[in-house]
């Protein structure tokens, strides 16, 4: 066979390995079309890496990697404030523990399904091993909907989700965090249950603690930075920045409030953000502060922000905010909030950048609609590593028992937000699709895990 034919034989071995697995996964996950939908997003990034590299054939890789290496199910029974009984179903996916213990956030929404847990473990595996960090791949939640519930309801319901979590993890485990619906004050209620189970304080089970209380300094705002830095690069590439452009961010959460506090920091003017209700549009740039009351503070929806600034427009259906014309959106509010009709329309508005500061944000149809037309792509597993990035550091401190200042760890982040970046470069180029993040993204982040995987043997 001359070299020629090796290539070739090599790619059609490579295509039919990797279709054949993706038929299996699709076999073994009937209807779990959300763990489809990243998976096929990753298989058809990974021809080329198993055409030149076939001993990952041999080591089954793509057939172990898509199959969790656990997944808990279990009961959350919890009193409500009428003393009714309530039942609610709980979930921890540890998908992948070859780089680290596992870890990942907790989603508290009544959407939560086992698809959607596995999907967004499955992503984890990935981000995570592009940070660099030595962590593994995990999430976990429950179909609680924290909406409409007391205080004393959010408590009790999160202190039953963590008895049982706790006989699960630990901080050499399995380390969850927050995702949607948990942000400090459920960490801390599930901290203290697993601390009192055990009998004793372990810092490091749990990340995105309150500073005040053995969380790390810059772990609230990383997630929201680190897309903004990473959009910032991708940017840069081209002779663009954040400063002068207009700019798009769909959720008004943990992720939206602070990827719209850095992309202003950088000179943006953000002109809107929305919740699950609708969108509002303020022409002069959202003002920050009451956004920040309203939502952080008082938990309130996004259209009371019309109360404070009577010029600014609300419209109910959350969609609707893709039809603001911006030269940079950033989705991050939830999974396949941007389709392909989105797409074309943010498309017609010359829209020049999309950065992914949600899980899996946008319908692959939408990607490829981006990428035809030459949009500016920052996919997920990449854009917002900046707050799993934190939460590795926050182990670090934990494990030191010292704490960084919140410059330092900025410092990090944005150290870490270029290298990911630098590397999804990289392997878009070495693997043949300049400038393609999506498959750089998904090429680096599996080679490192391939990679642990082959050297720590089968089974
Ligand atoms: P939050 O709970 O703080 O905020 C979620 C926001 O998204 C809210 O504004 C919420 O509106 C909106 N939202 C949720 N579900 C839907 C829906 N089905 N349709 C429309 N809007 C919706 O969560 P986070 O900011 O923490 O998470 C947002 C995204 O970022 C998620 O995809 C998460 O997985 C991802 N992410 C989070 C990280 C973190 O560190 N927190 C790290 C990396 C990624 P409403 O209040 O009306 O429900
Ligand atoms: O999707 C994510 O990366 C998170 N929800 C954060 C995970 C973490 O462990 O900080």
């Amino acid at each position: 066979m001359t070299r020629m034919d090796v290539v070739q034989s090599n790619k059609n071995r490579a295509n039919d390995y990797v279709h054949e697995v993706y038929e299996l996964v699709k076999k073994r996950n009937p209807d779990e079309k959300e763990f489809l939908q990243a998976t096929r997003e990753i298989f058809d990034s990974l021809r080329p890496v198993f055409s030149q590299h076939p001993h990952f054939i041999e080591h089954g890789i793509l057939e172990r990697i898509t199959e969790p290496e656990r997944i808990i199910t279990f009961r959350v029974a919890w009193e409500d404030d009428q003393g009714k009984v309530r039942v609610n179903r709980g979930y921890r996916v540890q998908f992948n523990s070859d780089l680290g213990p596992y870890k990942g956030g907790i989603r508290f929404h009544p959407s939560v399904n086992s698809s959607i847990m596995k999907f967004l473990a499955f992503e984890q595996i990935f981000k995570n091993a592009l940070t660099g960090q030595p962590i593994g791949g995990g999430k976990g939640g429950s179909d609680f909907d924290p909406k409409g519930k007391s205080e004393r309801e959010i408590m009790r319901f999160t202190q039953s989700f963590a008895t049982e979590l706790s006989r699960h993890i630990g901080p050499d485990r399995d380390v969850p965090a927050g995702d949607i619906g948990v942000g400090k004050r459920e960490i801390g209620y599930m901290f203290g249950m697993y601390n009192r189970l055990r009998g004793g304080y372990e810092a490091g089970v749990f990340t995105g603690k309150d500073p005040e209380h053995g969380g790390s300094l810059g772990r609230k705002e990383a997630t929201g930075y680190g897309t903004v830095y990473f959009v910032e690069e991708m940017l840069k590439e081209k002779g663009l920045s954040f400063k002068g452009s207009t700019v798009i961010v769909s959720g008004s959460g943990n992720v939206s409030t602070y990827a719209i506090e850095k992309a202003m920091q950088l000179g943006a003017k953000v002109v809107a953000c929305s919740d699950s209700g609708g969108y509002i549009y303020d022409k002069d740039g959202i003002n920050l502060e009451t956004l920040k009351q309203l939502k952080e503070v008082e938990n309130k929806r996004i259209w009371e922000y019309t109360k404070f600034h009577p010029h600014a427009e609300y419209h109910e259906d959350c969609s609707g905010i893709w039809s603001v014309p911006c030269d940079i959106a950033l989705p991050c509010a939830t999974q396949n909030e941007l389709d392909e009709i989105a797409a074309h329309t943010l498309v017609a508005n010359s829209v020049k950048a999309i950065g992914e500061g949600a899980n899996m944000p946008c319908t692959l149809e939408a990607i490829h609609l981006f990428q035809e037309h030459g949009v500016l792509f920052a996919p997920a597993k990449a854009a917002n590593a900046g707050g799993v990035a934190v939460s590795a550091m926050e182990m670090s401190q934990n494990s030191m028992r010292l704490s960084w200042s919140t410059e330092e760890v900025d410092e990090r982040l944005k150290g870490i937000m270029k290298n990911i970046y630098t590397s999804c470069m990289d392997a878009a180029d070495r693997y043949g699709r300049p400038g393609d993040l999506v498959m750089g993204a998904n090429i680096a982040g599996f080679l490192k895990v391939a990679n642990a995987m082959v050297s720590h043997g089968i089974g």
